[in-house]
């Protein structure tokens, strides 16, 4: 059984994260950049536009802290990705890049990762028990539904602000809100996929947005939601613990038929 996870290393199918150069202690203005090289060794220049972006950025510090989902801008002449950058704060981060090689015969979706230190004291914080509930820029995010080994679920997120419902999300990336699942441990990123129609560009929808992910392994999972109400994306966080019980094999039998991939091979 292979049950797929993705991001754990710097190199995937030909493909290969460059070294990252950012400002190396916490506080220091400057930019983060990168090349992805090809097959070849070259660095890679074309791209396929997957969720409105060609590359999307996931920044992490180690302990699941400082998270950021940004899009930084392609030289199209040299293949070097860069966006402005600035740390908050010192430790060792997580920086995954999620694309699309345009290429013939290109794999349908590339997620490598390097580690980055960022010089300066900090006080690492291990990821406290399950959270289904978070406050943030005025907003108070609640996520109901649970993760499963092997199994495709669904999570559903409602948004509220001052105890009104939010029918106001706004689309961003494509979809109602754009959701990103990392184990706990070793930041291995799930695919999430988000349900319901793709929405127009000036539709709105709320307060509830649904996500169907699954959980690779029994264990700890951090959730990021970003969602977009009056042209600001904002970010709620969530943690999701997955009881072992099935030792880590697939459920068969509460499988929802609506995904295909090998984890649900003999
Ligand atoms: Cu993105």
């Amino acid at each position: 059984m292979s049950t797929a996870v993705a991001g754990l290393s710097l190199s995937q199918d030909g493909y290969t994260l460059g070294t990252i150069s950012a400002p190396d202690r916490a506080g220091q203005a400057g930019s983060l950049s990168f090349t992805i090289l090809d097959t070849e060794g070259s660095p890679l220049t074309a791209y396929e536009t997957s969720h409105e972006k060609d590359l999307h950025l996931i920044v992490v510090r180690n302990d699941g802290t400082q998270f950021r989902h940004v899009h930084p801008a392609l030289d199209p002449a040299t293949g070097t990705w860069s966006i402005p950058w600035q740390w908050a704060q010192a430790g060792t981060y997580s920086v995954l890049t999620d694309f699309v090689p345009a290429a013939q015969g290109a794999p349908s979706k590339v997620t490598l990762r390097r580690t980055f230190d960022v010089a300066g004291p900090f006080t690492p914080q291990p990821p406290p028990a399950a959270i289904r509930t978070d406050h943030v820029d005025g907003f108070d995010v609640a996520i109901t539904g649970d993760l499963a080994v092997g199994t495709s679920r669904t999570l559903t997120i409602s948004v509220s602000r001052d105890n009104e419902p939010v029918s106001a999300l706004e689309p961003y990336l494509g979809a109602y809100g754009h959701l990103v699942a990392l184990r706990e441990g070793d930041l291995a990123y799930l695919h999430v996929h988000a349900e319901g129609e793709a929405p127009g560009p000036k539709s709105t929808t709320g307060p509830d947005i649904s996500f169907a992910a699954q959980a690779p392994t029994d264990g700890r999972y951090l959730l990021y939601l970003d969602f977009q109400v009056d042209g600001r994306v904002h970010t709620a966080q969530f943690v999701l613990d997955v009881p072992s019980g099935n030792g880590g094999h697939v459920a068969d039998a509460e499988d929802d038929g609506t995904h295909t991939d090998e984890a649900h091979g003999h």
